[in-house]
């Protein structure tokens, strides 16, 4: 399909004179001929979306794959919004092909997939299956004949059933398990796709799946046995990243997709920004900061007292193998102010009234997308940064004239990106961004009824229309400027 078609079968461009001005004339200056360049982004800079396997795929029972946590929570009773199941989702196994023209329509540079670890080990371990290994080669293949750069995530949550069966994240089999798998799949991949997430929010599959139990496997295992189950996941990441570059062509780039809590000081004060560094450091403690640092900070250590978890430094050594980049997940800001404690911050608590999207955990703070990277990278000094996931789930609906108007997810992406070029003009790091998501899809627990596309999915059809962010963000990337 050709751009001009793609643009009336959507039918969602405002040009010009398309809607009544509410502008008085006189204000109606010309603008200029050009935007000056400050308000560019970096020329090359990767415009992207982001999806999951369980999430986007369906076909859960084809192509020789196995039975993974997320099957056996989402089908059991009471787990999940109206008993929704990832079983169908927005059918991707099949749908891939037309999904990745209409990604190339809209102008993507690049597309952030997940594998699913059941279809390339329907057992975990063992025999690999060539189908499943097929499915995802088709599936780069056809993001690099349309011109988009893949990023592979090894893990978005999809644990194979058997390996829980086995203790799940708690047991060192599953993390030795994890680094073969990696390894064989980026080993596999890595003619055609050159970078690599092991791991995908390694706090939320944590917290939410066994210290909740609102995800899978949905186990509530008290605090000694996550923070051991911590360590495990982070010493899983370390063997994974070893086994990858072990694995894998030359010149691939390992990185991850850490849901990093994202340190915000309260009011951009001196003493508010530098207790921002600190709580970045303890709030991250069992996730980026060991992993950049090889050790614990004494004050996680000291909180969890009897609690802590069992290390050797031969572990914290294979934990800190050095990144190609760090992906950041960002939705939320969490606000801390200058303390004189300890730690040197204190968190500040959101009133009841504090703005949040559609989803109620997901609160509004932009500015930590320009904090975040930025201290990310001068606490740590890394040198390439990717936001892996960023967006927002909003109440679309198709309107009469069959457009989603999510003017929404328009303001928190408009917001979100200026201070993302606020960070980027001033030298911070950031290579790329991916929008969550392409597509509405199965948002876990949530189930169907929390969207986060910038492309509306009709479930009952599997139509696809794009929304007004879709435009927006079609017209970030063409312009490489926030609009
Ligand atoms: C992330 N919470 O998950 C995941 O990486 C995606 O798979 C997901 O769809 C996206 O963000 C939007 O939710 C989260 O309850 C899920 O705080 C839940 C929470 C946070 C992140």
């Amino acid at each position: 399909m050709d751009r001009r078609k793609f643009l009336q079968t959507t039918g969602l461009t405002l040009g010009a004179g398309s809607l009544p001005s509410l502008v008085p004339s006189v204000l109606r200056a010309e603008p200029p001929a050009s935007t000056p360049a400050a308000a560019k982004f970096p020329a090359g800079f990767l415009w992207g979306s982001a999806t999951a396997s369980y999430q986007v795929e369906g076909a859960v029972k084809e192509g020789g794959r196995g039975v993974s946590i997320w099957d056996t929570f989402s089908h059991t009773a009471g787990k999940t919004a109206n008993g929704d199941t990832g079983d169908v989702a927005d059918d991707f196994y099949h749908r891939y092909p037309q999904d990745i023209e209409m990604m190339k329509q809209m102008g993507l540079k690049t597309f952030r997939f997940s594998v699913a670890w059941p279809r390339i080990f329907p057992n975990g371990t063992g025999q690999p299956n060539q189908q499943g290994v097929d499915f995802y080669k088709k599936l780069v293949d056809a993001l690099l004949a349309a011109g988009i750069e893949p990023y592979c995530t090894l893990f978005h949550w999809d644990l194979p059933q058997v390996l829980q069966d086995q203790g799940g994240w708690e047991s060192r089999d599953v993390a030795k398990a994890f680094a073969d798998y990696a390894g064989y799949t980026a080993g596999v991949l890595s003619d055609r796709c050159k970078h690599f997430m092991t791991m995908n929010e390694m706090r939320s599959f944590c917290e939410i799946g066994y210290a909740d139990g609102r995800h899978a496997p949905g186990l509530q295992i008290g605090r000694k046995r996550m923070a051991q189950l911590n360590h495990n996941v982070v010493y899983a990441h370390g063997l994974s990243v070893r086994a990858i570059r072990a694995h894998a062509k030359p010149g691939v780039k390992v990185g991850l997709a850490d849901n990093v809590e994202a340190a915000t000081p309260v009011i951009e004060t001196p003493e508010h920004i530098e207790a921002a560094r600190h709580a970045m450091r303890e709030l991250n403690a069992m996730y980026q900061t060991v992993i950049q640092e090889g050790r614990y900070t004494p004050h996680y250590l000291k909180t969890l007292g009897d609690d802590a978890p069992h290390f050797t430094q031969e572990e914290l050594d294979v934990i800190k193998t050095p990144l190609d980049f760090v992906g950041i997940n960002l939705y939320t800001a969490h606000y801390v102010r200058a303390a004189d404690n300890e730690v040197g911050y204190v968190s500040v608590p959101a009133p009841e009234s504090y703005p949040h999207m559609y989803s109620p955990w997901l609160t509004i703070g932009p500015e930590a997308l320009y904090w975040t990277p930025k201290l990310v990278s001068e606490i740590w000094n890394v040198k390439t940064l990717y936001i892996t996931e960023n967006g927002c789930s909003s109440a679309d609906k198709i309107a009469e004239d069959g457009h989603v108007y999510d003017t929404d997810r328009v303001m928190y992406l408009r917001n979100y990106l200026t201070q993302l070029h606020r960070g980027v003009s001033e030298g911070v790091p950031v290579k790329g961004y991916f929008c969550w998501s392409l597509l509405d899809n199965y948002e876990w627990a949530d189930g169907y009824d929390k969207r986060f596309g910038i492309v509306y999915v009709d479930f009952a059809t599997q139509k696809r229309t794009p929304k007004l962010s879709a435009h927006f963000y079609e017209k970030v990337i063409a312009d490489n400027e926030v609009k």
